[in-house]
C-alpha cells in the first residue's frame, strides 16, 4: 500500500507542476461545449499520471476521464482525474486539483487529492488517517444547516442543470450559505477537512468522486453515492459530516 501511495503522491505532484507551468497560458482546447470544457492539458496529464503509475506497477489498470490504459484485467484499477475542475482552469480561477484513488476487488483503498495552486495534498489509505501536507484532518463538527456551508454541483448538461435547482432552492434558502466551486474532488477534500459541511451533486463521475469518498469517510464523514438512474456510469453523491440533516 506504501508503494502505491507514494506512487500517487509522486504522481500527483509531477502533474500538478505541469498544471502550474500551464496556467494562464495559452491553452489548446479539444472541444467547448455548452457547460463544459475538454483541454489538450486534461490528455497530457493523464499521460503524465499513468506513465508514473505504469512506470511503478506494469500490470495494473488506470480508469480516468481522459480514457483508459494498462491490463484491465488487474485486479488493481487507478482511477484518475487529471483537471478536476478543467472549466475554473480555462477561465484562469486557481480552484481545480488532480484525483487519484485506488481500487482493488472493488474497494478503494487510497486517495489522494492535490491542489497545486494552493500546494495542499491530501491523502489516505484504507484503515490510515487522512493527512492534509502532514497533518490530521477531520470533518466539521456543526450540527444545523443553519450554520452550515454547503457546495452544490450542477454537472454538464440542461437536464442536469434543471435536476439540480429544485435540490439548490432548497438548500440556499436554509443554510448560511450555498457555493457552486467547480471541483467535485475538491469539495470532497474540503468537506473532509471540515471547511465544507456537505457537498451534492446529482450527476458525476466515478474519477470526480473517488479518492474523494475515502477521505472524506476516513475523516469521519457520510458519502451516500448512488448509480443514477438513466446515465451508465454515472453517479449521484451526497458527501457530508454526517452531522447535518440534509432532507
Ligand atoms: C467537474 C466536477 C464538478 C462538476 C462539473 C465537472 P471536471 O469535473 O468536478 O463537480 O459540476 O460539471 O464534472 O469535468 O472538471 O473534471
Amino acid at each position: 500500500m506504501t508503494a502505491f501511495l507514494n506512487t500517487a503522491v509522486a504522481a500527483a505532484r509531477e502533474a500538478g507542476q505541469l498544471l502550474r507551468d500551464n496556467f494562464e497560458s495559452e491553452l489548446n482546447v479539444n472541444e467547448f461545449c455548452a457547460h463544459d470544457i475538454k483541454l489538450e492539458l486534461d490528455v497530457l496529464s493523464q499521460e503524465l499520471i499513468a506513465a508514473r503509475i505504469l512506470r511503478d506497477h506494469p500490470t495494473h489498470a488506470i480508469y480516468g476521464e481522459e480514457g483508459i490504459a494498462g491490463d484491465q484485467q488487474s485486479e488493481h484499477q487507478w482511477i484518475v482525474d487529471p483537471i478536476d475542475g478543467t472549466v475554473n482552469y480555462f477561465y484562469g480561477i486557481p480552484h481545480f486539483c488532480i484525483s487519484i484513488a485506488v481500487r482493488r476487488a472493488g474497494e478503494i483503498i487510497l486517495g489522494v487529492i492535490y491542489d497545486p495552486m494552493r500546494d495542499e495534498l491530501w491523502q489516505v489509505q484504507a484503515g490510515g488517517e487522512v493527512t492534509m501536507n502532514g497533518a490530521p484532518c477531520a470533518v466539521s463538527q456543526r450540527s444545523e444547516l443553519k450554520d452550515a456551508v454547503l457546495s452544490v454541483g450542477f454537472s454538464k448538461t440542461r437536464s442536469t442543470i434543471d435536476a439540480g435547482l429544485p435540490l439548490f432552492e432548497n438548500m440556499i434558502t436554509r443554510a448560511r450559505k450555498c457555493r457552486l466551486m467547480g471541483s467535485a474532488a475538491l469539495d470532497m477534500a474540503y468537506v473532509a477537512s471540515g471547511r465544507l459541511d456537505a457537498y451534492i451533486e446529482q450527476v458525476v463521475s466515478l474519477w470526480d468522486v473517488a479518492a474523494g469518498k475515502i477521505l472524506v469517510e476516513a475523516a469521519g464523514g457520510r458519502v451516500e453515492m448512488k448509480p443514477h438512474p438513466d446515465l451508465p456510469d454515472k453517479i449521484s453523491i451526497v458527501a457530508s459530516s454526517g452531522r447535518i440533516p440534509l432532507t
